[in-house]
């Protein structure tokens, strides 16, 4: 198949970033927000000139006032499906190990850390996606539930990585932790995914230095807070990136997260009405509420 378009590299200035919105893209350049006139949502994370087109783009935009990342932005995904990685943090290859200890899964996960073939998995389609100020959804039939706070790679059709965005990686860890085979069961389901608010327009890599913060909050009080950086990610983006396209053909590009080196103490499950805050500096503030399970 061929590529949607064929994009190639891009250089911005740092702080470029893309919304989608209800009436279109917006683009943030240096703390001004412009409505583009490109609307087609995939066609703009595919585009081959980044550089020029988006700031050309802005001389013709109509600037926007008022413009709420956290209120107008819907999640910033089209028509590509989602991916993710596992076992990439030395926090998230011991947490597995624990849950699966029963299971006789726990070798597996201490293999793939190490291995040279990552952990890659199927998170979701677009319709499972939320974005900043949505609810995730808990399962109604697991009772151990946690969000995972990940960097998203923005990938284009053509395998290259476009910019980041601010990931949630909704887990059921009683479900995996009984049988690794169930994993699929226990991160793909309705609201299992969250990403947003916008993407960070970079084909450079990110600061080793860059954090991840999550906060769970609960009745008006921290219930859980947590952080890493990317100097703990045992693997680059790139590499991740090339695995996921090996025989793999994404039309559209994707999105993929990166895993997770937060994970809440075992005693530690979410419950409804928690609002879940996942920060990565120089993206934003991913922000999903809880719902209840239907
Ligand atoms: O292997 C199970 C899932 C791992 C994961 O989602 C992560 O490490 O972030
Ligand atoms: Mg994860």
């Amino acid at each position: 198949m061929k590529a949607y378009l064929p994009p190639t590299t891009c250089h911005l200035p740092p702080a470029m970033k893309l919304y989608k919105t209800e009436s279109g893209a917006v683009l943030e350049d240096r703390g001004e927000f412009y409505q583009l006139p490109e609307n087609d949502w995939d066609v703009l994370l595919n585009r081959d000139d980044h550089d020029q087109v988006l700031i050309s783009m802005t001389r013709r935009s109509s600037r926007i006032r008022n413009f709420n990342p956290q209120v107008d932005a819907l999640a910033p995904i089209g028509r590509q499906e989602v991916w993710a990685a596992g076992v990439t943090y030395f926090r998230s290859r011991t947490a597995r190990m624990e849950e699966s200890q029963d299971a006789g899964g726990g070798s597996f996960y201490d293999r793939v850390y190490s291995a040279p073939r990552p952990e890659l998995f199927f998170k979701a389609t677009p319709n499972r996606v939320v974005g900043s100020g949505q609810k995730v959804r808990i399962r109604r039939d697991s009772k151990w539930n946690v969000p995972e706070p990940e960097l998203a790679l923005v990938v284009n059709s053509l395998g290259q990585i476009i910019g980041y965005t601010v990931g949630n990686d909704m887990s059921s860890r009683d479900i995996e932790g009984e049988n690794p085979l169930y994993l699929p069961q226990a991160k793909v389901y309705s609201q299992s995914c969250g990403l947003g608010p916008g993407v960070l327009i970079s084909d450079q890599p990110l600061d080793a230095s860059t954090k991840i913060e999550l906060e769970i909050r609960r009745d008006e009080a921290t219930a859980f807070r947590g952080e890493t950086d990317l100097s703990n990610l045992k693997r680059s983006p790139q590499e991740l990136v090339e695995y996921l396209f090996r025989d793999n053909e994404f039309p559209y590009g994707c999105f993929l997260l990166t895993g997770t080196g937060v994970v809440p103490p075992d005693e530690f499950t979410l419950a409804v009405g928690d609002e879940i805050r996942i920060t990565i500096d120089r993206i934003g503030t991913l922000v999903n509420y809880v719902m209840q399970a239907e």
